[in-house]
């Protein structure tokens, strides 16, 4: 078998039947790297190019073609509905726990009940995995060739998913072969998935050709699963992780949960690599801590984690209650989405006078706390979901981002439901609110004139990554503009201790700490004055580049359009805001005022991309732990290089640097085949000699740091 793996020589040219076979195992191969190993081995299109190949060699000799054959994946669209599959074994539904007293409870449970048959030596062995936020199915493989995929439906049974289950690439429509014959009948159970990266690239999709989007990777999943026509979930991208077992016949299983999903891994079925064995209740609430605090850099959701009694002989004696296993139990993750009621509609006066409506609802304690504000985003969105006063709402609140209005039931709808309407005029300051017509975002038109705009724009001047005035927040900046003491963010500077010492809550201590802090924050550096001039379109990197790029403020005062567009990064956009900002004569005065009261940084000569060439212009990536570096300090490192580090992995990425727990965007590097580093392969980019040009090999193996390519057979 080795020998087919390789490529034959051109010179002779194999019978079609050879070819096509070695195609066959080779897009096996493929996917199996991409899907089980998580490794790609090639680039996607290098995949198509092997796929297309297969497809016109099958065309022209259609006797070659195999049921199992990866271009025999999309069947003939179901009639007439799908039909209804009894499971052989029922599909079993978990308990769920929600805190860790649930948890101890359980594990207490489990050694009741098996220390009554034999003497425990010890606590219970557990295997913990994640709970996926997908979709149930069962997979039946006769004699290893997959016949039948069916959704878990009421557990007892559910809907025949075959055509539509073929044409996942994540599974095998052939069980790799283990020791031994296949096992005559193999049920596998698992959930199959959406990737938050494939839900967005559908979801854009949708949006192109007019149609629904979907609200969530799960429901994403469950609609392209359900399909009548497999061609249509053969353009979704569907992931699959198994986790359990129904029948089997001629085989017998390991002896243990975690070894069955080890075998389950050697036959070529994807098992999710986050999984531990545990001891104890300890060992289980460790595991929901870490997997807690991960959950973000998951690429895909997750609303738990499971614990099952590891051995198989420990499940059986456990036995079930109803429908559930006493073995297993969920750990549930507090819910990101509940259902509330929008009791107003309101709009929000931001920075740079963005209008953004935002709901008023029935308090409702979601992701962790309670919630009464969530954004509706802009009127456009409001619309699209159709959000209106008295509605029933789902609201969304992840991790730390601002609550959201992700959809509403118009089926609960009550009958004095109103619409909002825009207001006209800002109901800050009363000026004009306007929206172009190619632009989403409503904005009040009036300026620093607006105590709204005021405020953020003080404490974005103010913010760490600006000018960075330790203890200036939000009640501060509030009662700063309310009182008219500061019109500007120059007028900071000149505040006195009687000014301060005025304020509520605000103690004699904290007013000279608090003048101190403005005092020091005069010394700045030119990238962070000019992002914390708030300049619409000018971020914290578009600012480092333009004082790279100009070295001093004059020459960005100075700058046309042509000598913006020098910048790199810099587009018509970007150099349409700052002229616009710079035109405005009030903020140049605000710029000359805050020079005059001592705001200062050290000039410098504009940099030429020439320090190290394998990092100046280069786009970095920097995601997960690395094991000394912080990412700040990372990233320093980089720009003092002229490099830049972005936020989010492109095709226009040149590396990601990925230390611990690095999750969606490295796997998104591999899948856009960008290069990949640790930390010791960056040291090793920047302690680079000058004049290494793009076309020589940065590192190679063993000088020091490690590189993995994905092109790279690794
Ligand atoms: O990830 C999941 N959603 C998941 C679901 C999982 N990791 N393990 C599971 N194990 C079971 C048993 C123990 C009954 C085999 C499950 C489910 N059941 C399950 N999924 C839907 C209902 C029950």
């Amino acid at each position: 078998m080795a020998d087919l793996f390789d490529d034959p020589p051109p010179s002779a040219v194999p019978p079609p039947v050879q070819r096509a076979a070695w195609l066959r195992d080779e897009l096996a191969r493929h996917s199996h790297a991409y899907f089980v190993l998580d490794a790609p081995l090639v680039p996607d299109a290098e995949y198509d190019r092997l796929f297309r190949e297969l497809q016109d060699l099958e065309a022209a000799h259609p006797e070659l073609i195999l049921a199992d054959s990866p271009t025999q994946r999309v069947g003939a669209p179901v009639q007439g509905g799908l039909a209804t599959v009894v499971h052989a074994l029922p599909m079993l539904s978990l308990s769920n726990g929600f805190e860790d007293g649930d948890i101890i409870a359980f594990d207490q449970r489990v050694m009741d009940t098996l220390s009554r048959d034999v003497a425990l030596d010890g606590p219970v062995e557990y295997c913990a995995e994640l709970k996926f936020d997908g979709l149930a199915i069962s997979l039946r493989y006769e004699r290893g060739q997959l016949v039948q995929g069916a959704t878990r439906g009421d557990g007892s049974s559910g809907e025949d998913v075959t055509a539509n289950v073929r044409t996942i690439r994540a599974i095998p429509l052939q069980l790799r072969s283990l020791a031994g014959p296949p096992p005559e009948v193999l049920e596998v159970r698992g959930e199959v998935l959406m990737y938050h990266a494939d839900f967005a690239a559908l979801n854009a999709r949708q949006r192109a050709a007019g149609a629904r989007e979907f609200v969530n990777p799960r429901n994403a999943a469950a609609g392209s699963l359900r399909q009548l026509d497999p061609a249509i979930t053969a353009q979704r991208v569907l992931r699959f992780f198994a986790y359990g077992v129904g029948i089997i016949e001629g085989a017998s299983l390991p002896l243990s949960h975690s070894a069955m999903l080890d075998w389950f891994r050697q036959a070529g079925l994807p098992v999710c690599a986050e999984r531990a064995v545990v001891s104890g209740a300890e060992g289980l609430l460790d595991f929901y801590r870490l997997i807690g605090a991960a959950r973000r850099s998951l690429p895909y959701d997750i609303d738990g984690v499971v614990y099952k009694v590891n051995s198989f002989a420990r499940q059986r004696e456990l036995g079930f209650v109803s429908r559930a296993p006493r073995f297993a139990i969920a750990h549930k993750f507090p819910a990101e989405e509940a259902l509330t009621t929008v009791l107003d509609i309101d709009v929000q006066v931001g920075r740079t006078g963005a209008i953004t409506p935002v709901a008023r609802l029935a308090p409702v304690f979601v992701g962790g706390v309670t919630v009464t504000n969530a954004t509706l985003h802009n009127e456009a969105e409001l619309r699209r979901k159709d959000v209106r006063i008295g509605d029933t709402v789902t609201v969304r609140r992840a991790g730390d981002v601002i609550p959201e209005v992700v959809s509403s039931l118009p089926e609960r709808r009550p009958a004095d439901a109103r619409e909002f309407v825009m207001p006209a005029s800002c109901p800050v300051c009363g000026s004009a609110i306007e929206r172009p017509e190619d632009e989403v975002i409503a904005r009040c038109t009036g300026g620093l004139f607006c105590s709204a705009q005021r405020k953020q724009a003080l404490l974005h001047f103010a913010q760490r990554r600006a000018l960075d005035i330790e203890g200036f927040g939000e009640k501060l900046s509030d009662q700063l503009v309310e009182r008219n003491l500061v019109q500007t963010p120059a007028d900071l500077f000149c505040l006195t201790l009687a000014d301060l010492a005025g304020l509520e809550r605000m103690a004699e201590k904290s007013a000279q700490n608090l003048l101190d802090a403005i005092h020091q924050a005069r010394a700045t550096t030119l990238a962070r004055f000019l992002y914390s001039l708030g300049i619409r379109q000018v971020g914290e990197a578009t600012a480092k580049d333009l004082a790279r790029h100009f070295g001093g403020l004059d020459g960005v005062l100075a700058a046309d359009e042509a000598a913006l567009l020098a910048v790199r990064d810099v587009g018509p956009v970007v150099a349409h805001s700052i002229l616009r900002f710079l035109a405005e004569p009030h903020n140049r005065t605000v710029i000359e005022r805050l020079r005059e009261v001592g705001v200062h940084w050290a000039e410098n000569q504009p940099v030429r991309a020439s320090g190290n060439a394998s990092v100046a212009g280069k786009t970095f990536v920097l995601t997960g732990t690395l094991p000394t570096l912080t990412r700040d300090h990372a990233r320093e490192l980089i720009e003092a290089q002229g490099g830049k580090a972005a936020g989010s992995v492109s095709r226009k990425t040149d590396f990601v640097v990925a230390g611990d727990e690095a999750g969606s965007k490295l796997e998104r590097a591999r899948e856009l085949g960008v290069t990949v580093l640790d930390e010791a392969g960056l040291l090793a980019l920047l302690a680079m000699p000058a004049g290494t040009t793009d076309d020589q090999p940065v590192l190679q193996p063993g000088e020091g740091g490690t590189m993995n390519q994905n092109t790279d057979q690794t």
